[in-house]
This record gives structure tokens, sequence and C-alpha cells, in this order.
């Protein structure tokens, strides 16, 4: 297999037999009078892509990725460089990223945000020569041990205090650099006991912060989404953040919505017990579909992998969702999503990317085949025809009320459900989908 220098450009190729081409992701090719790079929006995630080097609980690192470099300014704008590079190669046309992946921490905090600020200003500049865009920023809320009992759910207000200098820090990077969102997981953000919690204090504050933090932004110039982004447990036992549809409930008890939408990760949705298809309609139905965290979990495991989609199904789904909500605005589908420890290559990481990328490819074209047939759509419809005239229609008109149903219903001789048909449709779907 060749080398990761020796690749350059992935071509689309869906003949080919080499391993470094895309089979179904032709980035100008148009669907529906877009072309699938504007449909799928890809972005690379920089923590995972450029930063994680496969460490576990069990093990070290087995992918050194400081490029040669020992100084962390250095390290920092090796990776850089590298980031743009591999953007180039794999045509990705968008990134994300929290605060400390693209610059080293200090001795302070004070000198952290001034490590960023310099490395967003570089960033800057690769992001002009190579022609891309930032999707959303983030802030690393989590990770240092100020954090360890929560950012702004900290029982501490200094705590509180650090975690909005560095919001306000990757805010600024945001207008700077033209990203269209910005997003808050929750990392530590709950709780593991309520023996030393005071959920009512926490839950208030977490929504100041979030209000702190969208007034900063629209008064400087923010334009875009801001994301909270579900996720159950993990660091926590007890995420704020649990679904889509707690999270929903939050913003719209604190009055955020609007403002705010969702991030929804597919391995977050499994590990909250749903179908990554029941993430995206929720926040559809909440009016807070935003931006995708593109990745799967393992069923057989309890906690986040982040492994790189490859699963059509999932993808298919995915993306039918995409295209009922109109399509992507200003988010897009970032890979959350890292190679597995053993897959210890640069070269690894390019075949990584070019599974999702086809992966989701592939979805987009199949969801386009489930709307085009319109079978499911039709059968939904017909499903619910009874609510489209006599007492379904006064129903959603609100023209009736408890006891004019009671009257009707006791007139009624014999009620029937129809079959919903699943297995029929479950079928149907692979038909559409698989000829
Ligand atoms: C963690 C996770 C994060 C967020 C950004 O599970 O998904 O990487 O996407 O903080
Ligand atoms: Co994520």
């Amino acid at each position: 297999m060749k080398s990761y220098a020796a690749v350059k450009k992935i071509p689309y190729d869906p003949k080919s037999n080499d391993p470094f081409v895309f089979h179904y992701y032709d980035p100008d090719k148009v669907l529906h009078g877009k072309p699938l790079k504007a449909h799928l929006k890809f972005a690379m995630s920089y923590w995972h892509t450029i930063n994680a080097g496969g460490t576990d609980m069990f093990g070290s690192a087995t992918l050194d990725k400081s490029f040669g470099k020992t100084d962390p300014m250095e390290v920092y704008r090796a990776k850089a460089d590298f980031a743009f590079d591999l953007m180039d190669k794999l045509s990705l046309e968008y990134y994300c990223f929290h605060d400390i992946d693209i610059a080293p921490e200090g001795e302070t905090l004070k000198e952290s945000i001034a490590n960023f600020r310099q490395m967003v200003d570089y960033i800057y500049d690769l992001q002009k020569k190579h022609n891309k865009k930032t999707l959303w920023v983030t802030a690393n809320n989590f990770s240092d041990k100020r954090f360890m009992a929560g950012a702004a759910t900290s029982c501490n207000a200094d705590v509180f205090a650090a975690a909005a200098a560095k919001v306000k820090a990757s805010i600024d990077a945001a207008i700077k650099l033209g990203a269209t969102g910005y997003v808050f997981w929750g990392g530590r953000e709950g709780y593991d006991t309520l023996l030393n919690t005071d959920m009512g204090l926490e839950l208030d504050n977490l929504a100041r912060f979030l209000k702190m933090a969208r007034d900063y932004g629209r008064k400087n110039g923010f334009a875009g989404d801001f994301y909270l982004e579900p996720k159950p447990k993990e660091p926590t036992k007890h995420q704020y953040d649990f679904d889509a549809a707690t999270c929903a409930n939050f913003l719209r008890k604190y009055d955020l919505l609007g403002d705010f939408k969702l991030n929804i990760e597919a391995n977050h949705a499994t590990l909250a017990g749903h179908t990554f298809q029941h993430e995206l309609r929720t926040a559809v139905v909440n009016g807070a579909f935003g931006s995708i965290d593109a990745n799967q979990g393992d069923m057989l495991l309890g906690w986040d992998t982040d492994q790189f989609p490859t699963n059509v199904y999932d993808t298919t789904l995915c993306m039918y969702e995409v295209i009922q909500a109109g399509g992507f605005t200003n988010g897009g589908l970032n890979f959350d999503a890292k190679t597995r420890r053993a897959s210890n290559t640069l070269e690894d990481i390019l075949l990584s990317y070019i599974a999702g990328m086809d992966a989701f490819a592939l979805g987009l074209e199949l969801a386009y085949k489930l709307v085009e047939d319109g079978r499911i759509d039709a059968f939904v419809a017909d499903r619910y025809r009874s609510y489209k005239s006599g007492i379904g229609k006064q129903i959603v008109d609100g023209t009736t009320d408890l006891a004019a149903l009671a009257a009707y219903a006791e007139g009624l001789s014999a009620i029937e459900v129809e079959s919903g048909r699943q297995e029929y449709l479950e079928a149907m779907m692979n038909n559409i989908l698989f000829g």
C-alpha cells in the first residue's frame, strides 16, 4: 500500500481497486440541483484526526502526531499544516475544533488563551490559502482538572468564570474564522451522585452561562447557530443533555430555542437507547435540527467508541431525515470519529475518511431513492387519513372538545385500527434500496 506522502488528492473512481479512491463520493456530482459536497458538507474533527494517538485505559499511544517537532508551538503549527494538507487530499471543505485542539496549554489560563489566539491567526491564514471553512468551534471545558465537577455546572464559581473565559476566546475565534456554528457539548455538565449535588442550581447556572455566551456572540457579530450536543452519560453518570428531547425541553424552559439548535451524534443516540434516526426526527419536530456528528458506536460496547460510519442503513436513514428537514443550512456532517487503536498509520486516517465519506455519499443517493419512490411517505400519509376529514379534522383544527368527542365515540359501533405493516415496509425499503 502507498505511504501517506505518496497519496495525492483522492479521486472518485468507482471502478478502481486502489484503496485510495472514492467509490461513491463524487464531490461535484449534482443530485437534485445541488452538488454532493453541498448536500453533505463533510467536516474534519481536529481532536480525533490531528491529536488522538490511540491511547486507551490500558495502553499508550500507537501513532505519534507530533510531526517530528518538540517545541509546543512548533508541534501545533506542524499539526495545522498537516490538517490542511489532509483536508486537501480528501476534498474536505470544513473542519471543527476545540480550543485546546489547535494550541498547546500554557502554565496558566491566561497563557493558554494567548497560545490559542496565536494559533487562531495561524489557522486563519491556512484556511484562506487552502480555501477551507470552519463548520463549528467549541471550548474543551472538561479535560482540565479544574473542570472535575463540571464547568457551567461546577460547584465553584471561579470555575464557572474560567469556563466563560475559554468560551469567550472560542466565540472570538468562531467570529474571526467565519464559523457558522458554535457547539456546547456538556462534557462534565452532569453529576455522579445527588448526595453532593444541587441539581436545580446547576441547571439554572447552565442556562445563565448559555445566555451569556449567546448575548456575547450576538453582540460581537456571530450570526451562526449555537448547538447543544446531546449525550446521556460518559464522563458523568447523568449528563444533563441526555438526549434530543431533554435538550429541547431545557432550551424551551429557558427560552433559548431559536438561537440554539442541536448537534446530533450517532453514537450518543445509541448510548441513550435511541436510534440515530429517532434523535434526528426529535430534533426536527422540535424545530431544533442543526448539525450532525457522524460516527457509529458498537452495539456490544456500552461506551462512546466514535467509529467511522460504515453502516449504510444508518447513513441512508440519516440522510432521509436531513432531506426531509430541507437539508443543512449552517450545519454539516462532522466526522466525530477516530481510527481504531490498531489502525495506527497516517494512511489509516485517509482510509477511514474514505470509508465514512463513501458511506454517506451512498446513503444520500439511497435516501433520495426512498424519497423519489414515494411509497413509504404515501403509506404514512394514508395511515393517518382519518385526521384529514370529519372528526379527525376537527381534532387537528381544534374545533371539538372532550365532551363532543365522547358523544361521537359513544355513537360508534366498532372501531378498527388497520395493520401497521412493519415487515412489509421493511421488505419494501430493501427492495427500493437494493432493487
Ligand atoms: C464527546 C463528543 C465531543 C463533542 C465536542 O463525546 O462528542 O467530541 O463533539 O466537544
Ligand atoms: Co461529538
